[in-house]
């Protein structure tokens, strides 16, 4: 994973959360906890092994992988309500656009017409208790799940649509997570239960701090300040990881909320919710903040 390491890159990246999936977070994560992964896994729905069939557009199978080999095998079944986001530069207007498309019933998308010659980004919100298959495993491309982790939540690829007619192999496969996921907290959590923290002290942005230091400042009331907002969620969201729950849908935000608070902080630093810092920063925090209330990869320790 990369390191984000200058301002010119969290923005960046801040413009892709803000513009991308986050966008939809948690309505599509409430919609994925509707269909846990053991109901997907034994559900009877038939599997369509020639996937879905492109209108010149993009279209392909989310599906769990229940061997986890990165292949739909015959059984494995599609995973219906995971939202599938394609974003693209038009070549008409220079716009960005962003479809956002719920799989079906059979765990199928499909975008419909694309206008051809330009690149398109797909990317799926990886579903709670799980994490992306292997990418581009043997040579059917048909079958084979092509995203890969983006550490913000999703599983992602990248396809030029060269020439009208479309294109059906964009698959997501999605096995069981390997972690053993104890459960997220909030910084309400965090901030009352100094029992419960892995660590003795924590660093923030270059700064180390001892837990109580740590804690005292995510008790300090609710100000304008967002740099305490920052602080919250980003320790929250490190102390979640320390404890052992999956950080593959959080890792490239905590490495930019490390980045943010280095550039904008420390905690009390004085940063106004109207500023360029927090346009820069609200995606991130939110990233962190729906992490730590069990929205992405991990479930919240209720
Ligand atoms: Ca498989
Ligand atoms: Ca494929």
């Amino acid at each position: 994973m990369t390191q984000v390491s200058t301002s010119n890159e969290l923005e960046a990246q801040s413009q892709n959360l803000l513009h991308g999936p986050l966008k939809h977070a948690r309505t599509a994560a409430l919609a994925l906890a509707l269909v846990p992964v053991a109901a997907v896994a034994a559900s009877t729905a038939a599997q369509d092994p020639t996937g879905c069939q492109a209108s010149a557009g993009i279209c392909g199978t989310v599906f769990y992988d229940a061997n986890g080999n990165g292949i739909q095998d015959a059984g494995e079944t599609g995973i219906p309500g995971a939202s599938v986001t394609i974003t693209y530069t038009s070549p008409d207007t220079g716009d960005t656009v962003t479809l956002v498309l719920p799989t079906d019933s059979q765990g199928n998308y499909d975008s419909n017409f694309l206008p051809s010659g330009t690149t398109y980004t797909i990317s799926v919100q990886i579903p709670p208790g799980t994490t992306p298959s292997p990418a581009n495993v043997g040579s059917d491309d048909t079958v084979d799940s092509d995203g890969v982790p983006d550490g913000l939540g999703n599983s992602v690829t990248h396809l030029v649509l060269n020439a009208p007619g479309g294109d059906s192999t964009i698959d997501f496969g999605f096995t069981q997570s390997g972690f053993s996921n104890p459960g997220t907290g909030t910084p309400g959590y965090w901030k009352t239960h100094p029992e419960a923290w892995p660590v003795a002290s924590i660093t923030v942005g270059g700064v180390t701090y001892t837990r109580d230091e740590a804690i005292a400042i995510l008790g300090t009331p609710v100000t304008k300040d967002k740099t305490y907002t920052m602080f919250a969620s980003l320790v929250s969201a490190m102390l979640n990881v320390q404890i052992g729950n999956d950080s593959t849908c959080v890792s490239e935000a905590i490495a930019a909320g490390q980045t943010w608070m280095a550039t904008y902080g420390p905690a009390g630093h004085g940063v106004a919710a109207s500023s360029y810092a927090w346009k820069i920063g609200e995606p991130v925090h939110r990233l962190m903040d729906n992490y730590n209330n069990g929205m992405l990869c991990a479930p919240h320790r209720d």
